[in-house]
C-alpha cells in the first residue's frame, strides 16, 4: 500500500519540485557583525571573537573546531519575553523554556522600503497596520510581523546602526502600533532588519524601547538583523527560529529559515 498523502508528505514533495523554496533570512555571523551600540553608562554587548582549538594540527591532528564568545543579541538574534524587565516574571519566557510550537509561524510582511529611504527614523503606524491588512487581510494570530526596510543592504557597521551625536537613526515602530498587534491581533512577535527590534531614537519613546517593552511584557518574541525580507511575499510565508536552547538565556543567535511558494 502507498503511504497516505499528508501535509508533510506534500511539503517533501514541493520542496523537491522547487514550489516550495527555502529562503535563508540571517546575516553572515562573524567577527565584524554589527552588534548594539548602547549609550556608555550602559554595559556593552560584545562582538563575536572566534578562537580556534585546533585546525588540523597538533592540538587536533584531525579535525577543526573554534571557541566562540559573543552577546546573546549577536547578529541575526531571537528575543524571548525575559530579555526585558517588563517579560521577566511570565512563564515559559526563557530561551530553554518557550515551547517550540513558537519557533513555526507565518509571515506577514510589511513592506515599508520606500519610507524609509526618504526618512531613516520612519516608525510604522497602527493606521499604516490596518491600511496592509485592508489589502492583503488580517494579521492572524500567532502570525510574525516582518518589516521590511531593506536596512539590511546597507554595508557595514557604520552605514547600518548609523549613529549621529543623538545616537542611532534607524526605522521602527511606534508604541500605539506595537500594542495593536499584541494586544488586538495576538501576534508571536515582530522582526525586523536593524540591529534591534525598536527604532534607533527609542530609548527617548514613551515608553523607553517599545518594542521590547510592549512586546516582551505580553510574552511575544523579536527576531533582529534579519535579511531577505525583499524575497518574501506580504503573506503566505512560514518561518522557522528556533533559539539555541540556553539555560535561562534571554536570546540567541538564530539562524531563521523562511518556506516560500515559489
Ligand atoms: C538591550 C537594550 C536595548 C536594546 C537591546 C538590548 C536590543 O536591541 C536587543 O538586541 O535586544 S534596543
Ligand atoms: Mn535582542
Amino acid at each position: 500500500m502507498p503511504n497516505p498523502v499528508t501535509v508533510l508528505s506534500l511539503l517533501v514533495e514541493e520542496l523537491n519540485n522547487g514550489r516550495v523554496k527555502v529562503v535563508d533570512l540571517t546575516q553572515p555571523l562573524g567577527p565584524e557583525t554589527p552588534v548594539i551600540d548602547l549609550p556608555p553608562i550602559f554595559a556593552p554587548s560584545p562582538p563575536l571573537t572566534v578562537e580556534v582549538i585546533s585546525r588540523y594540527d597538533e592540538k587536533g591532528p584531525a579535525w577543526y573546531w573554534n571557541t566562540l564568545h559573543l552577546g546573546e543579541h549577536t547578529g541575526t538574534h531571537f528575543d524571548a519575553p525575559v530579555h526585558w524587565i517588563t517579560g521577566k516574571d511570565r512563564a515559559n519566557n526563557t530561551t530553554d523554556t518557550l515551547p517550540p510550537r513558537q519557533f513555526v509561524g507565518p509571515a506577514c510582511v510589511i513592506d515599508v522600503s520606500k519610507e524609509v529611504a526618504e526618512f531613516e527614523d520612519f516608525l510604522l503606524t497602527r493606521d499604516h497596520v490596518l491600511a496592509w491588512e485592508g489589502e492583503h487581510g488580517k494579521i492572524l494570530a500567532g502570525a510574525w510581523v516582518l518589516l521590511r526596510s531593506d536596512w539590511s543592504k546597507r554595508q557595514g557597521s557604520e552605514a547600518f546602526l548609523n549613529a549621529k551625536a543623538d545616537g542611532p537613526h534607524s526605522p521602527g515602530w511606534t508604541a500605539d502600533c506595537l500594542r495593536f498587534l499584541a494586544n488586538e491581533r495576538d501576534v508571536l512577535g515582530v522582526g525586523v532588519e536593524t540591529v534591534g527590534t525598536d527604532a534607533g531614537q527609542a530609548g527617548g519613546f514613551d515608553p523607553p524601547f517599545p518594542a521590547h517593552s510592549i512586546m516582551h511584557g505580553a510574552g511575544k518574541l523579536g527576531l533582529a538583523s534579519l535579511s531577505n525580507l525583499d524575497q518574501l511575499p506580504p503573506t503566505g510565508a512560514v518561518v522557522i527560529a528556533a533559539p539555541l536552547k540556553i539555560v535561562n538565556g534571554s536570546g540567541s543567535p538564530v539562524r531563521v529559515l523562511a518556506l516560500v511558494p515559489a
